[in-house]
C-alpha cells in the first residue's frame, strides 16, 4: 500500500490590502496544522499568496506589477519552504510568475519532502476576457494578466507516486485529466478561485457553481483512475465571493473529504495510490480500450464545425 496522507488546506479570503508575510503566516498554520495530522503533503489553492487580483482592472504597469513573484522561493516564502523541510513534508501552491524575461503566468510549483521544488505548472485554460467588459458584474481579466501555461501537462515521480498539476479552469477541461492519465499519472492537485456567482448570469449561483466544480473533478479522477485534490481560495474578498468546497476525490470519483467552510481549513485523507491500479488495468486499460484513430477533431479543431 502506497499512502501518501494528503492535506487540503483551503484558504479563506485574502484581501487587496493583506501583504505577503501575513498570508505566508497563515498557511504555514494550515502547515503545522496538516504536520501534526501526519500529512506527507500539503495542497494549497491557485494565486494563494494574493488577492485573486484578476477581478480588477489596473493600468498602472507597477501597480500590476506588484502582483507578482519574479523568484521561487523568495524572502516572502521561504519560511513556508524552510517549515515544510523541517516537517519533511512536500507542498505545492499557486502564484502569479514573472520570468526573467518578463512574461507572465499563473503558476504552482510541487515540492518534495526537502522542500526543492521538483515540478513546475503553469495554467493553460485561461477564464474570462482581456479588455474590460462594461457588460459584466464584475471583471475576470485572466487572458490580460497571464499568458496561457508554455509546459503542456507534466507529471512527474515524487513521494513514490506519478504526480500532476492543474490550476482552476484547468479542471473543467478532459483533455487536461487524459494528457496527464495517459502518463500514468495517480495524484492530481489543482487550487482554485472560483467565484460564487457567474459575472454573466447572476442566476446561476453558488449551489450550481459548487455542483460543476465537484462534477468536474469526480469525472476526471473516475475516467483517468487517479486521485484528484482540488484546493480553494474561498471567502469573500473586498466584497467578491469565492465559493470553497475543497474536496479529496478518490480514484472512483467518490468525494473523501470536503471543506465544510469558506475559511482556512484543513481536510485530510490518507490516499492509498494503489487503489488506482484496478481502473488503469481494467476499464481504464487505456492501451487495451482506446481507439485513437477516430479521435482526430480534439487536437485538430479548436471550436466547433458544423457537419456539412
Ligand atoms: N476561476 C473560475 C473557474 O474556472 C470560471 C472561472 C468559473 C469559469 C465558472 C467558468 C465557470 O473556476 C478561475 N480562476 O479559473
Amino acid at each position: 500500500m502506497r499512502e501518501i496522507v494528503i492535506g487540503g488546506a483551503q484558504m479563506g479570503a485574502i484581501q487587496t490590502a493583506e501583504s505577503r508575510e501575513a498570508v505566508v503566516a497563515r498557511m504555514i498554520v494550515l502547515l503545522d496544522q496538516a504536520a501534526k495530522a501526519g500529512c506527507d503533503l500539503v495542497v494549497f489553492p491557485e494565486l494563494a499568496l494574493t488577492t485573486f487580483f484578476p477581478r480588477w482592472w489596473m493600468e498602472d504597469p507597477a501597480e500590476v506589477a506588484s502582483w507578482y513573484e519574479v523568484e521561487m522561493p523568495n524572502a516572502a516564502t521561504a519560511p513556508l519552504f524552510n517549515r515544510a523541510r523541517q516537517h519533511g513534508t512536500a507542498i505545492t501552491f499557486g502564484y502569479a510568475e514573472q520570468t526573467p524575461e518578463g512574461r507572465k503566468f499563473n503558476t504552482s510549483i510541487l515540492t518534495d519532502r526537502s522542500g526543492q521544488i521538483v515540478g513546475k505548472y503553469r495554467k493553460v485554460h485561461l477564464p474570462g476576457h482581456s479588455d474590460y467588459d462594461p457588460d459584466r458584474a464584475f471583471q475576470h481579466l485572466e487572458k490580460r494578466y497571464f499568458e496561457p501555461g508554455d509546459l503542456g501537462f507534466p507529471v512527474w515521480r515524487n513521494l513514490d507516486a506519478w504526480m500532476g498539476m492543474c490550476i482552476c479552469n484547468d479542471r473543467r477541461w478532459p483533455e487536461v485529466y487524459r494528457e496527464m492519465g495517459l502518463q500514468g499519472v495517480e495524484l492530481i492537485t489543482l487550487g482554485y478561485n472560483t467565484p460564487s456567482v457567474n459575472s454573466q448570469d447572476s442566476a446561476e449561483g453558488l449551489e450550481q457553481r459548487l455542483y460543476h466544480s465537484d462534477l468536474s473533478m469526480t469525472a476526471g479522477a473516475y475516467q483517468n483512475a487517479a486521485w484528484v485534490v482540488g484546493v480553494a481560495k474561498a471567502g469573500v474578498e473586498d466584497g467578491h465571493p469565492l465559493i470553497g468546497g475543497s474536496i479529496i476525490v478518490d480514484p472512483n470519483g467518490y468525494v473523501v473529504a470536503r471543506a465544510a467552510g469558506e475559511g482556512d481549513e484543513l481536510i485530510v485523507h490518507g490516499c492509498d495510490m494503489d487503489l488506482c491500479t484496478f481502473g488503469k488495468t481494467t476499464i481504464f486499460d487505456f492501451a487495451r480500450h482506446r481507439r485513437t484513430e477516430h479521435y482526430s477533431r480534439i487536437t485538430a479543431q479548436t471550436g466547433v464545425v458544423l457537419p456539412e
